[in-house]
């Protein structure tokens, strides 16, 4: 669908910018483009007919938008051409724009994902969330260790406009105006919805002292500085819970306004309102809309019954430390107005069960949202088939035998758009010339591309495209970090939030088993760079220490004459959405080593398996969806099944003490930490707390997986070396697989079964 030509497009540019092309610069382009592209979008809005979802969330992760939106438009061919014709490049242009980090990873992307699927499917689905002034920090490594800086994105070139609409929020008594703010969603093809976010006019940076330290009390000047602000101490805990509540009262309200001015009197919500509720961050939207509807008259039960008909709720995780629980203390100060709303709630529940660990206030006066939200909301859902089967059976089984109804599971997915059509044009262009357009819309017609596997044609093009693209990344890293990278070796990627589930130390171990290898003259088949993207929360002493290791290794490496010609290690720094753009389309073998039954589901699983790498990785989140899908020729999985994990756990009998003394293997990798000359390049403290951590408590269970991970991995880079064309037709297979990943079809199947929008 071309909505403008070149001509058009040059035009408007000259006209908005009130010289010739080659005059501008590209802050000049970049915010002309916004004009247009912001003027074409609004005329894609729609009226809504019947229900509209609100998708609330304390993260969207939206990523750069300006190529995103022109693609979605239809606009992008034309601008680049345009661009290029006046000797400007759309690649400098893109560096212009701040990269809006509204979120920490999986979902807050998978929220960023949903938005976009959601307006090319034509569905009427809003999102709520915050305008932090700062996203997810800035990471600088300095001494091989991570450092902390605020991510300032606004200053007048993003995307999100001011509105008039405001609306009072009371926090500890006090009253406080939130702003809106709106942002829009175009689909690709398709209509216009609206990412609403809320802000206070009072923030100020300038309470930001030191890194991203701040004065955590006076709320009126900090409310929204940051994402997710270190909630290690009571003042980061509260300042969490006076942005929830700023953006489920706002949201609420504003949704309420919606509705009426649609026509609805309340009593019939349902006919005008789904909301989602992403994680347990906006959980207290439920009493919020209880107390909302209790004003308008509507009385206690009949408010219950409303809510819990228009709410639905997404598990993301099971890691029993990442469900969300507050002091009633906390909610008692900052949200006093809530406190006997959730009482009389936790007493209905008392009333339905008796069991009194499916309570919402526990003995010691502690506030459990989930429980909340599983019994308030119509429906609680997990993110892939396995994490849906064990929070049914292990996790939350109370709740699945008091409800069986309600548990559903909704497998998470990506949108094509964003992570093959902009990250990957040179793929796209191949696949369309394949098999035609329609899979853009229609990701199951990638299956299609069955046909070439034994193409060899075909496969020497889609090699000589992942080359091109490690091309594209090693010319990024030079010119971005200064790191030098070789495109014939083979590219082994781990990005993912750095967390001890997901096992970026289980990769460690297995580099410095390789470097021992090397030195003893085992070469590999081919010469490996392990390329890794991570940020760790500010807090979280042992991922630190995980980072501060893997780069101290990679000194030690690069140093080593023998070692450096076979084995390179790279840790981008500040791994974002944009940097990610850059890694997947460029990785051979994709690292998804989390512990099994951790990782709810993995999106960047999904994402490197569309862009044509293979697989390594454990039986755990949507891996098992995916290595059903492409056939165990076509992925390699390794390690203990979540069963094994899951009775280890309840047994309590994992030792690593144990497998460190009888595994010499394990005990040569996890020593060498703290070696003479890892020390000499890094530092002591931080190399011995992890290897204290590998052999005292290996929480994660990584030993037991490393002999199995070492086997697979050999045999990836040995298949890798010896046979690509085999390998190639394997890439092949997965891209050609990938189309069930895609979140249209994860936002059918929410429709279907959650929503029932039209
Ligand atoms: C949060 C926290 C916070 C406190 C300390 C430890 C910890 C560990 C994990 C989390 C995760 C919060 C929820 C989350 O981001 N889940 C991710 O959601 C993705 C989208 O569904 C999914 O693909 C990832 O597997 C899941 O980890």
């Amino acid at each position: 669908m071309k909505v403008k030509g070149v001509k058009e497009i040059e035009n408007t540019l000259i006209n908005i910018c009130k010289k010739e092309i080659e005059q501008c610069s590209y802050e000049e382009l970049y915010t002309a483009l916004l004009c247009i592209t912001e003027e074409e979008s609004k005329k894609r809005a729609r009226s809504v007919e019947g229900r509209k979802l609100y998708y609330i969330s304390a993260e969207f992760l939206i990523g750069k938008l300006l190529s995103n939106n022109l693609i979605n438009l239809g606009l992008y061919d034309a601008v680049k051409s345009c661009l290029n014709a006046h000797g400007k490049s759309m690649a400098e242009l893109e560096e212009t724009e701040p990269e809006p980090g509204l979120g920490n990873g999986g979902l807050g992307r998978l929220a960023a994902c949903f938005l976009d699927s959601l307006a090319t499917l034509n569905l009427p689905g809003d999102g709520i969330g915050l305008r932090y002034h700062c996203g997810l920090f800035r990471q600088r490594f300095e001494d091989q260790s991570q450092r902390e800086l605020p991510d300032f994105w606004l200053g007048g070139r993003d995307w999100a406009r001011k509105t008039g609409k405001t609306y009072a929020v009371s926090l500890a008594g006090r009253d406080y105006t939130a702003r809106l703010y709106q942002l829009a969603v175009t689909g690709y093809e398709g209509r216009t919805n609206y990412l609403n976010l809320f802000d206070l006019d009072t923030v100020d940076p300038s309470v930001i002292s030191k890194g991203i330290s701040f004065d955590k009390d006076d709320i009126s000047r900090n409310l929204t500085l940051f994402l997710y602000p270190d909630d290690s101490d009571e003042a980061g805990r509260l300042l969490r819970i006076y942005q929830q509540y700023l953006m489920v009262s706002a949201g609420a309200q504003m949704i309420l306004e919606e509705c009426v001015e649609r026509g609805s009197n309340l009593h019939d919500l349902y006919d005008y309102a789904a909301i989602q509720i992403n994680d347990t961050h906006p959980s207290m939207v439920i009493p919020e809309l209880i107390r909302l509807l209790g004003k308008e008259g509507i009385d206690f039960g009949e408010a219950v019954e409303i809510v819990t008909k228009v709410c639905a709720y997404t598990n993301h995780t099971i890691l029993a430390e990442a469900l969300e629980k507050w002091p009633k203390d906390y909610l008692n100060t900052v949200v006093p107005q809530l406190v006997p709303i959730i009482e009389k709630l936790d007493e209905i529940v008392r009333e339905r069960t008796e069991d009194a660990s499916a309570a919402i206030i526990d003995a010691s006066e502690t506030v459990h949202m989930a429980h909340m939200d599983i019994h308030f909301t119509h429906s609680t859902n997990g993110v892939a088939a396995l994490h849906t089967e064990i929070l049914k059976n292990s996790e939350l089984s109370r709740f699945y035998s008091l409800y069986p109804e309600k548990f559903n599971n909704k497998t998470n997915g990506i949108t094509f758009r964003r992570w093959l059509l902009k990250c990957n044009p040179k793929l796209a262009d191949l696949i369309e010339e394949l098999i035609g357009p329609g899979y853009k819309k229609n990701a199951s017609e990638l299956e299609r591309l069955k046909d070439f596997a034994g193409d060899e044609e075909v496969l020497k093009r889609l090699a000589q495209i992942k080359h091109e693209n490690k091309e594209t990344l090693a010319q990024w890293l030079g010119h971005t970090q200064k790191i030098r990278t070789n495109p014939d070796c083979m590219f082994l990627i781990q990005s993912k939030r750095l967390h001890e589930y997901k096992r970026q130390q289980l990769n460690l171990l297995y580099l410095i088993h390789k470097y021992f290898e090397i030195k003893s003259g085992h070469m590999p088949k081919i010469p490996v760079t392990a390329i890794f993207g991570a940020k760790a929360a500010p807090a979280y002493t042992i991922a630190k220490d995980i980072i501060h290791a893997l780069l101290t290794l990679s000194k030690v490496i690069e140093d080593d004459q023998e070692v450096s010609q076979w084995l390179q290690i790279v840790f981008v720094e500040n791994y974002n959405v944009t940097a990610a753009e850059k890694m997947i389309p460029a990785c051979d073998l994709s690292e998804q080593i989390s512990l099994a039954s951790k990782e709810a589901s993995g999106t960047g699983n999904m994402k490197f398996m569309l862009n044509g790498a293979l697989t390594l990785g454990t039986l755990d989140g949507a891996n098992v969806e995916i290595a059903e899908a492409v056939g165990e020729k076509n992925i390699y999985i390794f390690g203990q099944s979540s069963r094994q994990v899951i009775r280890r756990y309840a047994h309590g009998d994992y030792s690593a003490r144990e497998w460190y003394d009888t595994d010499a293997n394990i005990r040569r990798a996890i020593d060498f930490l703290t070696s003479e000359i890892m020390t000499e390049y890094g530092t002591q403290e931080k190399l011995e707390r992890l290897q204290k951590e590998l052999t005292n408590k290996d929480w994660f269970q990584t030993l037991p997986d490393f002999n199995a991970y070492i086997v697979r991995k050999e045999q990836a880079i040995a298949d890798y070396a010896l046979n690509p064309m085999e390998w190639a037709k394997r890439s092949l297979v997965n891209i050609s697989m990938a189309g069930y990943f895609s979140s249209d079809r994860t936002i059918e199947e929410y429709n279907r079964d959650i929503w029932h929008l039209r």
